[in-house]
């Protein structure tokens, strides 16, 4: 069965830093006039110095505190703990009131087929080039479940694939419904990853995940096609070290949502010897401070220091 418990928590820890972030937006959406950025203020004290971020602990988290000690155009600048689904909301909260705002992005996401995006160029590399989302499973899985194993380990798909389910999510399906018809509609894909897997009949599998819209969309797929050959998958949301911990200690069976090789480098370096690396299930996916393309700004170096 599907974990609610854990979802029920994330919605009210969402609204309530959704209110906290719209209180906070309150105090300065009058400073900012429209025309600012043309009268050439500086592009940083319109956005206040501040970066909208998503869950404490996230990769992009720490590749934007490094950032922000390296680039001397972020000196000064913040770093605004918050969550994936809030960043969201500010961001298009900004977008519809044409403001300037710079967050924690990442591709495969919806943001980038609803909004015209860009990434800020990275000159230092510290959020890296592409990067690749793998799967990992627990040691002694493959002995355990071999039929999931199969499965987990064939689990291949694209960034477009990806970005579909999330699109559908985004506009208001329930994740497992938009997972189970991407499914419906990939029939040769998932006949692919179940190659060689056998049906099993009472046997349960459970995932760890991070309430990051693409680990939502492949998490719960890959959850859908573990259900339709019989399995019953217990879904999991925890934040990103302890989804490494609950595989390296056995606590969860999988997860398909490692970053690699700059995101989740140091979770790897600490929790990689105890479990099983199965390799990449999507290719293509990048990292980096976002903005909407109006801003006039098209390299972390063209913002300016607050001191
Ligand atoms: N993300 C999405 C994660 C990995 C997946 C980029 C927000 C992170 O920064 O850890």
């Amino acid at each position: 069965m599907f974990n609610f418990k854990k979802g029920l928590t994330g919605l009210a820890l969402f609204l309530s830093l959704t209110l906290i972030l719209a209180a906070c937006g309150g105090n300065n959406s009058g400073d900012s006039s429209e025309g600012s950025s043309e009268s050439g203020s500086s592009v940083g004290e319109e956005m206040d110095y501040e970066i909208v971020g998503i869950e404490p602990g996230a990769g992009i988290m720490k590749a934007t505190t490094s950032a922000i000690e390296e680039y001397d155009s972020l000196k000064g600048w913040e770093l605004i703990e918050s969550s994936s689904a809030a960043m969201a909301a500010e961001l298009g909260k900004a977008i519809e009131d044409e403001e300037p705002v710079i967050v924690t992005g990442w591709t495969p996401h919806w943001m980038f087929a609803k909004y015209d995006l860009k990434y800020l160029e990275d000159p230092q590399g510290l959020y890296g080039e592409e990067e690749n989302i793998e799967t990992f499973a627990r040691d002694g899985l493959k002995e355990d479940k071999s039929s999931a194993h199969t499965i987990l380990d064939q689990f291949k798909w694209s960034p477009e694939d990806m970005n579909a389910v999330m699109v559908e999510i985004q506009e208001g399906a329930q994740p497992e419904e938009a997972a189970k018809n991407w499914v419906n509609e990939h029939t040769d894909m998932v006949e692919e990853w179940t190659n060689g897997a056998d049906e099993v009949e009472d046997e349960e599998i459970s995932l760890a995940y991070v309430a990051w819209d693409s680990e939502i969309a492949s998490t719960n797929v890959v959850a859908q096609v573990l259900m339709s050959m019989g399995y019953d998958v217990e879904l999991t949301q925890l934040d990103a070290a302890s989804m490494f911990i609950a595989v390296s200690e056995g606590d969860a069976d999988a997860m398909v949502a490692g970053w690699l090789p700059i995101t989740h480098a140091d979770l790897l370096d600490e929790y990689g010897d105890t479990m099983e690396r199965l390799g990449p299930n999507l290719e293509g996916a990048k990292t980096g401070l976002v903005v909407p393309s109006y801003v006039e700004a098209d390299s972390i170096e063209d913002l300016k220091p607050a001191e």
